[in-house]
């Protein structure tokens, strides 16, 4: 049994979702699991075995118009490895634990404990913001002094060793996905909800951030629309949202779009849709397009980053290139053609997500921490 400090973002971002995945399946083996964080992880539930949750706390002082996250998140790491008497701690997304945990990692060393680092980069804190001059030397130096440090795609191992100098190994661990979440199947009655009429049901979950191109979801989701009955849901908010907005009412097709805001468990709503829509501009991975395959929901994406990693093209989903809406419609409508080509990618999406599945990416996690604390 390892004590195991998580650390991650508890929003509805990939990352989060990922550590709080990893922590309860490592839970599940006997692990004891310290997430450490501002709140608690939307994916974390309430009640599990070995799991446990640290409020990171931002004091109010008049004097800061930033509080210092990085400094309390990094002392409340050394209050909780030394009172909790932590193994490792494994970092989700580079800005700003890692150099949080360098610090903690520090401050023990000087009290005498030993704590090794895992630090896994999820993406945008590499090919976003780690490229950022305000973030690349701290980023640098934070990834170099992680004592292991794990990348969740080829395509994200290789544009960190083209971004930083890296002196140590970048090893690939893909994210994975829980069957039992996927167990219900699908939901027939809120298909009638949002497809009342056996239209076809396309689905886009993210965060509206520019570099997920949601107003590409749009686009596409209208010259599909042009050609067999259709609705669409978007799940998720962020900074695009009004814009989307704003979209349908120009191409009149506000009444077969529905906006449904943050969900806790988008997993309810993929399981609904015919076709998952994924248009982004970068996609280190593309951790929803795997959870529409794994739910056995073919998926439309761009042939970029991680994603072509994760989506078989012609398997269970078809790509192409970013911004050429007029392909992604028709690789949507190729795909819901025929209920036998629909039936022979959803199969193949089945099949593909299975390399996924949790035990057998999760024990590549806990061999490497094994590593670490020998
Ligand atoms: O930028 C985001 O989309 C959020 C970010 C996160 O923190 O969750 O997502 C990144 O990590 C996910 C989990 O590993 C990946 O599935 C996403 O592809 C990745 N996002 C990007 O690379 C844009």
């Amino acid at each position: 049994m390892m004590r195991i400090g998580m650390v991650c973002y508890p929003t509805f971002g990939g990352s989060g979702v990922v550590a709080t995945e990893l922590g309860k399946a490592l839970a599940k083996q006997g692990h004891h699991v310290h997430f450490i964080t501002y709140e608690q992880p939307v994916r974390l539930g309430s009640f599990h075995e070995n799991v446990f949750y640290h409020e990171v706390h931002v004091a109010d002082y008049p004097l800061f118009d930033y509080p210092p996250y990085a400094l309390i998140l990094a002392s409340k790491m050394v209050d909780v490895v030394r009172h909790e008497k932590l193994d490792l701690i494994h970092v989700h997304y580079a800005i700003p634990h890692a150099s949080s945990a360098f610090l903690a990692q520090n401050i023990l060393r000087e009290q005498g404990i030993k704590l090794p680092i895992i630090t896994t980069l999820h993406g945008t804190d590499i090919t976003l913001l780690g490229k950022d001059p305000s973030f690349e030397p701290v980023i640098a130096f934070a990834i170099n002094q992680s004592n292991a440090v794990t990348a969740v795609s080829k395509s994200l191992q290789a544009e960190t060793l083209e971004t930083f100098e890296v002196n140590r190994p970048v090893k690939v661990i893909p994210n994975f996905f829980c069957p039992s979440h996927f167990a219900a199947g699908r939901n027939e009655a809120m298909r009638k909800v949002y497809a009342p009429k056996g239209e076809k049901l396309l689905i886009h979950v993210s965060n509206f951030r520019p570099v997920k191109r949601v107003l590409d979801v749009v686009r596409v989701f209208a010259k599909v629309r042009e050609s067999l009955p259709a609705k669409l849901l978007m799940v998720g908010d962020g900074p695009d949202r009004a814009a989307v907005e704003t979209l349908c009412r120009e191409l009149s097709i506000c009444e077969d779009v529905v906006l449904l805001g943050k969900l806790k468990n988008p997993i309810e709503a993929i399981s609904t849709a015919d076709l998952f829509v994924l248009p982004s501009e970068s996609e280190s991975f593309g951790l929803a397009a795997l959870e529409a395959m794994a739910a056995g929901v073919p998926v439309v994406a761009s042939d970029t980053g991680g994603i072509p990693e994760v989506v078989e093209h012609g398997t269970s989903g078809l790509l192409s290139i970013v911004g050429d809406i007029d392909k992604m419609a028709e690789n949507a409508l190729e795909i819901l053609s025929t209920k036998e080509r629909h039936d022979a990618f959803i199969a193949g999406a089945l099949k593909n997500a299975d390399t996924f599945r949790v035990d057998r990416i999760v024990p590549q996690y806990e061999a490497l921490y094994l590593q670490l604390v020998q």
